[in-house]
């Protein structure tokens, strides 16, 4: 049985699948109806919402109503919050967009991609709550650009503060864990090779076997639900 040291340096880094069990579709579950014909690849990138902010705005909108809202944290986010307690040195790395570790009670979350609840302008990154009336387009009180997502789109950089803060946890760490990820959206997918080639000890939670990089390597594969996982890995 895995039990994990008060004074390990861990590392987690976590996806979509951490969120399933409190009902948001992963990315790579069919997207549902209206909006099976899209692509997140295509519709989660600036030139898409330039070309068409309505349409990007509207199924931002739908996820955050659809299932953001109405979310509440499972036993693994709820465990990873008694770890960042617990452990002397803890970071969490996410690429979800649904605030739901905040919501769990994590204090220090890098949110690596961005939050749903939280717009930007295009004219100066001035942040605001998520607030949209009917389809308009809104626009930013200060600068008077237009308001997007503030959430990282394909082919944009990453936050460098996220990024030097992410890469500083991963260059350090004794135990790193991939939950509920694809592995498959760099550099994030890049992290959990790094940690072992440095020799950290790795860990994959998933359902299935994916994570392309922990293949290859000593990664310690453990297969189920990370709500049902996490709250039996030990503590000593
Ligand atoms: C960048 C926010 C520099 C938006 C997201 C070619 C090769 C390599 C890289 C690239 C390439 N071409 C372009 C790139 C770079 C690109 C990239 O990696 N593309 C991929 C697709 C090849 N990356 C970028 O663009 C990044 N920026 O690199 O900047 C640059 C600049 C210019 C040009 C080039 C490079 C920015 C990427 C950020 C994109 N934004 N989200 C939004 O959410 O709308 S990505 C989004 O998709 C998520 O944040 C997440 O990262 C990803 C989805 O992945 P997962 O979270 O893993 O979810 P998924 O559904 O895939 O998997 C869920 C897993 O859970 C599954 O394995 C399943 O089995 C498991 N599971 C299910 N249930 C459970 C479970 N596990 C446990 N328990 C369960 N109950």
């Amino acid at each position: 049985m895995l039990t994990l040291k008060k004074t390990d340096r861990i590392v987690v880094l976590t996806g979509a699948g951490i969120s399933a069990e409190s009902g948001i579709p992963t990315f790579r579950d069919a997207m549902e109806g209206l909006w099976s014909e899209f692509d997140p690849e295509e519709l989660a990138t600036l030139s898409a919402f330039k070309r068409n902010p309505k349409l990007v705005l509207d199924w931002y909108e739908w996820r955050i109503k659809a299932f953001v809202d109405k979310a509440i944290p499972n036993p693994a986010h709820q465990t990873l919050v008694k770890w960042e307690e617990y452990f002397e040195n803890f970071t969490l790395i996410t690429q979800n967009v649904d605030g739901l570790h905040i919501k769990a009670g994590n204090k220090n979350v890098i949110e690596f991609h961005g939050n749903i609840k939280r717009m930007k302008c295009l004219g100066h990154n001035h942040k605001f709550a998520w607030v949209r009336k009917g389809e308009e387009i809104p626009l930013c009180s200060v600068c008077n650009s237009m308001l997007r997502p503030d959430v990282v789109f394909f082919n944009e950089m990453i936050d460098p503060n996220n990024l030097q803060a992410a890469n500083k946890a991963v260059r350090n760490c004794d135990v790193f864990f991939a939950i509920g990820t694809s592995g498959m959206v760099y550099p994030a997918a890049g992290y959990l090779e790094e940690a072992q080639i440095l020799g950290a000890k790795t860990y994959v939670v998933n359902t299935e076997h994916h994570f392309p990089a922990s293949k290859r390597d000593s990664t310690v594969f453990l297969r189920g639900k990370a709500g049902e996982i996490l709250p039996k890995i030990a503590l000593s």
